[in-house]
């Protein structure tokens, strides 16, 4: 009777603005991953939401083909869920104008990724960079999704995502599902390995600080050698050792040891040799994810077909939202 209960429904996205970082990786996909069993699991590559900031058209095309590669190769089954392209389900922009229209100035102002991707950008600060959430809201919405898991810096994002939900059904009933976030207790904020006050992001200026998951064996090594961290030589985790706190997260997400484990392993042992610990572990971690990636994105036809079978599925899911919405609200369908 158990397994005859109705699954959860998990729904996530990832930009495809670059390489998948490790940030990512620990952040999110594997998360993805691990709920791909337990739950009918939903995931997008939010490729409209990548053009808020200016892009390569002939770099753009790559980055998304190798992102959907990338992710399949993280451990994403194609047969267990539903993976597709944001930009091929037209859903996703009909909603966005939709919700746009139940959002209000005030609230958007407050996000904080808006005011800090603002001033990374402020040759182009466009209103798709300040209606970004609109359309985040409306990704998770159109699936009825249960639970939505993401990284800490999403956390304000879903927030007003079940703040708009509400209102909307507070207006016209129950329309949409209110979803919940679901952030790691492990690897939710994977900082910079140059600055480990900010978070480890594609887009960062110093190449050194953010470890793609397609990054060699040599390169993985080398930015973890070099990872900032504090004066004081001894492995454990406190308030104000930014960048050994960042490596010793990232050491227990990869290897599952506890941070006392951590600490007593390496008592008596210095930075150098916890680096290194950390960047073999890593590489490690990611060699059969690299693997699989060489294999895959030798079949484009493969790849192609993983994402039009999934598109196709999802415009038939999320189009019943539309409607539904629509009705409720008065367009004449
Ligand atoms: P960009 O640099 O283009 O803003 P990003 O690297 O921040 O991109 P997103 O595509 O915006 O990545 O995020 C995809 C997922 O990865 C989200 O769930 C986000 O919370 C998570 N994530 C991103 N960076 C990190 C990080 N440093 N630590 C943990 N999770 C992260
Ligand atoms: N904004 C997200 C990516 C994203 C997303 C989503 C995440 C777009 N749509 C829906 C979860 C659910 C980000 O990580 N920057």
């Amino acid at each position: 009777m158990e397994n005859e209960k109705k699954k959860e429904i998990v729904f996530s996205a990832i930009q495809p603005s670059g390489t998948i970082t490790l940030g990512n990786y620990l952040g999110a996909v594997r998360n993805w991953v691990k709920m791909q069993d337990e739950y009918s699991c939903i995931y997008a590559l939010a490729d409209l939401h990548t053009i808020t900031v200016r892009q390569e058209p002939a770099q753009m095309r790559k980055n998304i083909i190798d992102a959907y590669a990338s992710i399949m190769a993280c451990g994403i089954d194609v047969e267990k869920s539903l993976f597709f392209i944001q930009s091929h389900v037209k859903s996703h922009a009909e909603m966005a104008w939709i919700l746009n229209c139940y959002t209000q100035f005030g609230e958007l102002s407050r996000m904080t990724q808006f005011k800090d991707k603002s001033a990374k950008h402020a040759d182009n600060i466009n209103a798709g960079l300040f209606t970004y959430p609109v359309l985040m809201a409306g990704d998770i919405l159109l699936y009825q999704a249960d639970k939505v898991p993401v990284g800490a810096d999403q956390k304000q994002h879903i927030e007003i995502t079940c703040d708009i939900a509400r209102r909307f059904n507070g207006l016209y009933g129950n329309v949409f599902k209110i979803p919940e976030g679901f952030i790691p207790k492990n690897g939710a904020r994977v900082m910079s390995l140059q600055d480990p006050t900010r978070k480890m992001s594609k887009s960062d200026e110093n190449a050194n600080g953010c470890v793609h998951i397609l990054d060699t064996p040599e390169t993985i090594m080398r930015k973890f050698k070099r990872a900032i961290t504090d004066s004081e030589a001894h492995v454990h985790y406190a308030e104000g050792k930014d960048g050994i706190n960042n490596l010793m997260s990232i050491y227990s997400a990869v290897t599952g040891l506890s941070y006392e484990q951590i600490e007593k392993d390496f008592e008596g042992k210095g930075y150098g040799d916890f680096k290194t610990a950390v960047g073999e572990a890593v590489v490690e971690h990611l060699r059969p994810i690299q693997e699989r990636y060489n294999q895959l994105v030798k079949d484009k036809g493969y790849i192609e077909e993983c994402y039009r079978k999934a598109d196709e599925i999802a415009l038939k899911i999320s189009s019943r939202t539309v409607n539904k919405a629509m009705k409720k609200i008065g367009f004449v369908i």
